[in-house]
């Protein structure tokens, strides 16, 4: 956020299109290592006294289902306020809502057919009333209104799963979008009959954004920004350019799968990652449909999801963005690293041979 280390994310990601170069080993010798060890450096959170850190570990995907058939699963899920690390690079807080104390709150998984039993606690040390609303719903409120809850308080309700895909959850308690920035988002998985095919490596990313006010490092949230649409944070996963810090890391040759949701409240996203093409992409979610091959970038609605699989050709350290680049600039960047040997004949410098 308006520091150095985004500019030269950014500038890295642009001169990775201009000079049809890598991110940073192809850059001139000592010029990108420098920017990528700072990025290291800088982006590691840095737990203050009160502030912790809300990231969602991106490689925390939940238990496949496999290939078993219907039973019934019970999840439950903790509201929590938290002062969390907004910026880690310039100590930034802000006053976290969650689920189970991270952004985006655990990735749920389930069969399509299964009885699917949610509980909803309230922390005894929470402020406010919190609920949950689970797209993957056929039910009032999505389950909102038969989980609202006070602080202390739990309540419990159950569903069927009659439609696989990749859906949303969030809170549902008025101020809702003010509940949903402040970070009470995820996703539930219901996968369809036999599982999905297994892959090598899997991620779980949301976006969201953050309105916020106050002139020092500890952030509060602004009504008034977020009546606007006018985010002052875009964020991978909870905090300003966490992803970016903590790579997800995998192999020349893995065929990659990402989990990747929008919480919003507000802003549509432009999925791309710099320097790669989606092999497949389940739009909004739609896993039993036909998916779209060869994609550059995904449009991914508020409240919505896509699942992308691409087998890594090359070694690189791709970019995670909505290609509204400006959010990039607000905190939006992750990075998927993939290490293995050069492959010079998809990609090398200088002339072709
Ligand atoms: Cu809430």
């Amino acid at each position: 956020m308006k520091t150095n280390l985004i500019k030269e994310i950014l500038l890295l990601g642009l001169l990775s299109f201009g000079w049809s170069v890598s991110f940073a080993d192809n850059l001139p010798q000592g010029i990108g290592d420098a920017v990528v060890q700072k990025m290291m450096q800088v982006e590691t959170p840095k737990e203050g006294p009160a502030a912790v850190s809300i990231v969602k570990d991106p490689t925390e995907v939940g238990d496949p289902v496999g290939n078993r058939g219907p039973t019934t699963v019970k999840f439950t899920l903790e509201a929590k306020e938290v002062l969390g690390v907004l910026d880690a690079a310039t100590k930034t807080t802000f006053k976290y809502w969650t689920f189970n104390g991270t952004v985006p709150g655990p990735m749920l998984r389930a069969r399509v057919g299964d009885t699917v039993e949610i509980t909803l606690k309230n922390n005894k040390n929470s402020d406010m009333i919190h609920n949950v609303d689970l797209h993957a719903v056929w039910g009032q409120g999505g389950g909102a209104a038969l989980t609202n809850v006070a602080p202390g308080e739990e309540k419990t309700f159950t569903f069927k799963a009659t439609s696989p895909g990749l859906f949303v959850y969030h809170c549902a308690t008025p101020v809702i979008p003010q509940h949903i920035s402040s970070g009470m988002y995820g996703m539930i998985l219901i996968e369809p009959a036999g599982g999905l095919p297994k892959v090598d490596k899997e991620f779980y990313v949301m976006q969201g954004e953050i309105y916020t006010e106050g002139e020092g490092t500890d952030k509060e949230f602004s009504m008034h920004h977020m009546m606007d649409e006018d985010p002052q944070y875009v964020v991978f996963n909870g905090s300003a350019a966490a992803l970016a810090g903590h790579p997800m890391k995998a192999k020349v040759g893995d065929n990659v799968r990402i989990f990747f949701g929008v919480g919003g409240p507000n802003l549509t996203s432009s999925f791309h990652i710099i320097g790669a093409i989606f092999d497949k992409v389940w739009h909004e979610g739609s896993i039993e449909s036909t998916p779209l091959t060869n994609v550059q970038t995904t449009m991914v609605p508020t409240a919505g999801s896509t699942i992308v699989e691409m087998k890594l050709r090359v070694p690189a350290k791709f970019i995670l963005v909505d290609h509204s680049l400006t959010r990039l600039q607000k905190g939006a960047v992750a990075i998927l690293q993939a290490e293995g040997p050069d492959q010079p004949e998809l990609f090398h410098a200088g002339k072709a041979k």
